[in-house]
């Protein structure tokens, strides 16, 4: 009788020898910096950057008449600067404007995660980029890379006290999951801590030399607002409050994630489950050993089978608060019962709770550019609060006095910034990601078109009487998900230049995913597509009804529960 031959165990991605080899995150980064023959680095080094905020990119724009001169790429950088919670000084404000036009070019990008971006840095100014943002006591290690994130943390003011609670815990998770190798101090910032304390020892007492399988994302949210998409992340805290709004504890969330690959079924966005609750003492030990929990389960061998999510949906709920509870060594509380209203931000002037005030600015796709970026310079030279980046790429001037507030306004006011959020409830709950000419995986364009569709597609809100109904809707370059796109009520995937698969169907609060309505969508269709949609709902929708519930009502799309829901083609195996 002929055995049957056990199944070799798959091999590890390369990327776990290269971590492991590393020496904690140096490898050859600094031989490539000072390699003056290339405006970029090598494929290994690029890996081990992402680790310290930065990724090598070229100007997309300019690859093709660049090939044709025979020249090589547009070599530039990408830097992402970590903001826990979004919180900064107007100082770190002026720094980050200022190194933007020292070192990149020009702009500054409010990312959707809290964090800045810096675009277009070239090589020989890279060093000296980072630098200037560790001076402002700012900095981009593991901004990127298989580590824990920029933690998230709601901004909203008129929650003052809680908020604040809230938003200490989520820097303290921040400290703890932060790696300790000084590989980033001795390249980036010479050894010299300005943000004070000592250098780390060379070790990684919770992440090990091989860190995580992927990349790992924590937020804190408090209802009513899911502004953090509480749901779309790997980890997430839900505060709870006692009935007079104290804080007891928080609701934990596992397994969340929006990145898929197109045609390959067994990839897909995935909504997170409730673990249990803790108390907020409890919430740095449970991130650390949920981290932990997926440094050890999660799939080395395939990085597209390697999110945390994957290992919540391949392991199921159980195990995972069994194991976690293990590495406590106490259980979780059973799950309490939140609220959520929304995913938007709120706009304009809200009074908080001790006489200040907070203006939220909308600043399309979080693009600092041009006038905003002159004003909010001069604002941030006055202003003696401080500034809260949200997580739908806007700007909060936060704590204004009532002494400083007649500046404030009168600044805004000058700018014209003080009416931007009179725009479409649709544009106001737009979001896309960056996409092109930067981003290396854009399948098609975003930042740079939305706005132009929201531009037309405003008409049609106005046609159909919905000036002021918010409506989520979102744009991705392609299928990773940057702009949380299967959140959207109507969410756009970029499939190839100028076509997008269209997805109808999110909850409004960000508690539903949206399903595949068509595939492929060419640009120019898009606005014959969406307009009779708007005007059904107009017509058809129940008092208080959200597009997102009324497409899924009323038959628009028909979820069912499975990847299906996502992809327009028979499922192909995920590559090695
Ligand atoms: Fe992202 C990769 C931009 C939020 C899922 N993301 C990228 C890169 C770095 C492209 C690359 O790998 O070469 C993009 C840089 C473009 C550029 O030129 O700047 C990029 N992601 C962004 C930002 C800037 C979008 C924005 O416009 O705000 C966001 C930065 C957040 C931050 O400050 O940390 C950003 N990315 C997200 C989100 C949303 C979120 O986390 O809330 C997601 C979906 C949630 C999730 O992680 O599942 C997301 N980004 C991805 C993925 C797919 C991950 C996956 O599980 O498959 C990639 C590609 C990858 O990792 O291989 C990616
Ligand atoms: Fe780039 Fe795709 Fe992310 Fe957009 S969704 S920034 S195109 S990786």
């Amino acid at each position: 009788m002929s055995e049957i031959p056990e199944a070799k165990p798959k091999p590890l991605h390369k990327n776990e020898q290269l971590k492991a080899d590393s020496n904690f995150l140096r490898g050859h980064i600094r031989r490539d910096l000072e390699d003056e023959t290339s405006g970029t680095i090598s494929e290994d080094s690029a890996q081990l950057t992402k680790f310290h905020g930065i990724y090598p990119q070229d100007d997309r724009d300019l690859r093709a008449q660049r090939r044709k001169e025979g020249r090589e790429k547009a070599y530039i950088f990408m830097a992402r600067v970590r903001v826990p919670g979004g919180v900064c000084t107007p100082s770190q404000w002026l720094a980050m404007d200022a190194i933007a036009d020292s070192h990149g070019n020009g702009t500054l990008k409010i990312t959707n995660r809290q964090s800045f971006q810096l675009h277009g840095v070239i090589k020989r100014n890279l060093r000296s980029a980072i630098h200037e943002v560790n001076r402002a006591l700012l900095d981009t290690l593991a901004a990127c890379g298989d580590v824990n994130r920029n933690v998230m943390c709601n901004p909203n003011p008129h929650l003052s006290g809680l908020h604040s609670e809230t938003l200490a815990i989520a820097r303290a998770v921040a400290d703890r999951l932060l790696p300790r190798t000084k590989a980033y101090h001795e390249l980036w910032v010479d050894d010299t801590l300005v943000g004070g304390g000592e250098p780390a020892a060379d070790e990684e007492p919770m992440y090990g030399r091989t860190y995580l399988p992927r990349k790992f994302k924590t937020v804190f949210a408090i209802p009513p607002s899911n502004d953090v998409d509480v749901f779309a992340h790997d980890l997430g805290f839900i505060a709870i409050t006692d009935e007079g709004g104290r804080l007891t504890g928080f609701d934990v969330t596992v397994g969340g994630g929006m990145g898929m690959s197109h045609n390959q079924v067994d990839t897909f966005p995935r909504l997170a489950d409730v673990l249990g609750f803790c108390r907020p003492d409890q919430v740095v030990d449970v991130a650390e050993k949920i981290v932990t929990v997926q440094r050890d389960f999660g799939d080395r061998t395939e990085r597209k089978h390697a999110r945390f999510k994957y290992t919540v949906a391949d392991r199921g709920l159980v195990w995972i608060r069994s194991e976690v509870e293990r590495r406590l060594g106490w259980e979780l509380g059973a799950p309490r019962r939140f609220e959520f209203t929304d995913t938007g931000d709120r706009y304009g002037w809200t009074d908080g709770p001790n006489g200040d005030s907070h203006f939220t600015l909308f600043i399309e796709n979080g693009r600092v550019k041009d006038a905003a970026k002159t004003a909010l310079r001069e604002i941030a030279k006055v202003h003696r609060g401080d500034f809260r980046l949200t997580p739908n790429q806007h700007l909060m001037i936060a704590s204004v006095t009532p002494a400083d507030r007649p500046r404030i306004e009168a600044l805004l006011r000058e700018h014209v910034l003080d009416t931007a959020h009179r725009a479409t409830g649709l544009r106001l709950n737009s979001m896309a990601c960056v996409a092109l000419p930067t981003c290396g995986l854009a399948l098609a364009e975003s930042e740079r078109y939305l706005p132009d569709l929201v531009t037309a597609l405003d008409a049609e809100v106005e046609a159909a009487g919905l000036r002021d109904d918010a409506i989520v809707i979102r744009m991705t370059g392609c299928p990773n998900g940057c702009g949380r796109p299967f959140l959207a009520e109507i969410g756009f995937v970029g499939k190839s230049p100028g076509k997008y698969n269209m997805y109808l169907g999110a909850a409004f609060n960000g508690t539903r995913l949206n399903t595949l309505y068509r595939p492929s969508v060419p640009a120019s269709d898009i606005v014959p597509t969406v307009r009779p949609l708007l005007r059904r709902y107009s017509a058809e929708r129940l008092p208080g009804e959200r597009f997102g519930d009324f497409a899924t009502r009323v038959g628009l799309v028909n979820p069912t529960g499975t990847p299906a829901d996502f992809h327009d083609k028979a499922p192909a195996a995920h590559s090695a």
